[in-house]
C-alpha cells in the first residue's frame, strides 16, 4: 500500500477552498496524468461519480472516482477503483492562522502484476505532493493575499493529485477479486458451512469492482450461495449465506441500507479473520473502530433491529453471541461456534 500525506496552509478563507476543492469541472487542467473526465456537471455531493482515463506509469486506466464524504466546508473525502488500482483521499479543512489549513491524506492499492510498481509509484507520489506543498507555498507566500492564477492553478493540481490521482489512494475492500484459480475459490468457499449445505449451494466470486455485482462460479440448488475468502480482509473468511443475507449482500456491496428479513449465514470455516466490530467497510484498525479477530461463527441478521436489543453491542470477554455493527443498517447477530484465535 502506498500511503502519502501532506498539509498546506491556503491564505484563502475556507468557503473558497472547500468550494474549489469540490469542484470537478476544471479537474483535466488541474489533475496531473488525466486525460479525460467525463460526467462532471452539475453540483458535486456525497455519491457524486466522474469516470477519468488517466495515465499511469506510460498506460491509459480508466477509472471511476466517487465523492464518500462531503461535509462543506470541512471535510471531503473520494474512493476509486480500476482494474489495476484502488485509492482512497481526504481532505481536511480548518480555520488556520492568515487562511485554511488543507491537510491530504492518500492511499493507493496497485493490484496484481502493478504491485511490481508500487515502489516505484510510491517514490513518485509522495514526491509528487512535496513538490507541490513546496510550490504552493513559494507561491501564496510570494503573493501575499490573493493566490494568483497561477497559484490557484498549483493549488489545483495539490487538490487533484490527492483527488483523483490513482497513485494515491486505495481501493474497496469488496473490489480486490485478484484473479485466482476457480475451483480453488470453490472448495474455499464451500468449507464455509457444513459439507451437506455447501454441495447444493451456488458459489459466487467477489466484484471486481467495487458496486458491481458478484461474479457466479457455480450454480445451486438450495437458496444458499457460498463466497471465498473476502480478498482485501486479513485472514480466511469465506461465507456461506441465504438469501436473506444475500439480500444484505447486495446492498452492502452497493452502500445501500438493507431491507433485511430473517437471514442465517455460516462462516465457519477453520480460521477466521479480523475487521472491525463497528465499521462495515473498515479495512483496518482505528482507535474506536474495535478492531478484532472473529473465529468461526455463524450470522443472523434481522428484519426489525428492535428484535437486537439487549445483546451486546461489543464482543463479549466472556464468549457468546453479540451484535456487529450496531447502530447501523448493516447490524446482524453473530454467535462464535469456536474459540479459534488469531494465528
Ligand atoms: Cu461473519
Amino acid at each position: 500500500m502506498i500511503r502519502v500525506s501532506g498539509s498546506v496552509v491556503i491564505n484563502r478563507p475556507l468557503d473558497t477552498v472547500f468550494g474549489f476543492l469540490s469542484d470537478f469541472a476544471n479537474a483535466p487542467k488541474w489533475q496531473k496524468g488525466v486525460v479525460e473526465v467525463r460526467g462532471a456537471d452539475g453540483p458535486t455531493r456525497l455519491g457524486t461519480t466522474i469516470q477519468e482515463t488517466v495515465r499511469l506509469l506510460g498506460r491509459r486506466i480508466e477509472t471511476e472516482c466517487r465523492v464518500v464524504a462531503f461535509e462543506p466546508p470541512r471535510r471531503m473525502a473520494f474512493e476509486a477503483s480500476a482494474a489495476a488500482i484502488g485509492y482512497r483521499s481526504e481532505f481536511e479543512l480548518k480555520p488556520a492562522a492568515g487562511g485554511t489549513l488543507v491537510e491530504m491524506r492518500g492511499e493507493a492499492n496497485l493490484k496484481g502484476w502493478w504491485r511490481l510498481f508500487e515502489l516505484l509509484a510510491g517514490a513518485e507520489a509522495r514526491q509528487e505532493v512535496h513538490g507541490e506543498l513546496n510550490r504552493i507555498k513559494t507561491v501564496l507566500e510570494a503573493d501575499g493575499r490573493t493566490p494568483s492564477p497561477a497559484g490557484m492553478a498549483t493549488l489545483a493540481t495539490l487538490m487533484m493529485i490527492g483527488l483523483c490521482l490513482p497513485t494515491l489512494a486505495h481501493g474497496q475492500a469488496m473490489a480486490r477479486n485478484t484473479s485466482g484459480d476457480k475451483e480453488a475459490k470453490i472448495s474455499n468457499a464451500m468449507s464455509a458451512a457444513p459439507a451437506s449445505l455447501a454441495a447444493r449451494a451456488a458459489v459466487m466470486d467477489w466484484p471486481v469492482k467495487d458496486g458491481e455485482h458478484p461474479v457466479q462460479l457455480r450454480p445451486g440448488t438450495n437458496g444458499y450461495t457460498c463466497f471465498p475468502d473476502m480478498p482485501a480482509t486479513q485472514g480466511n473468511d469465506p461465507m456461506c449465506i441465504d438469501q436473506a443475507w444475500m439480500s444484505w449482500m447486495d446492498a452492502y456491496i452497493a452502500h445501500r441500507a438493507p431491507n433485511n428479513g430473517f437471514g442465517i449465514g455460516y462462516m465457519t470455516a477453520p480460521g477466521g479473520a479480523a475487521g472491525s466490530n463497528t465499521d462495515p467497510y473498515a479495512e483496518k484498525p482505528t482507535a474506536k473502530n474495535e478492531w478484532g479477530f472473529d473465529g468461526p461463527h455463524i450470522m443472523i441478521v434481522l428484519p426489525d433491529a428492535r428484535l437486537l436489543a439487549g445483546l451486546p453491542t461489543k464482543r463479549p470477554a466472556g464468549g457468546g453471541p453479540w451484535v456487529m455493527y450496531g447502530g447501523t443498517p448493516y447490524a446482524h447477530v453473530m454467535i462464535p461456534v469456536s474459540d479459534a484465535k488469531q494465528r
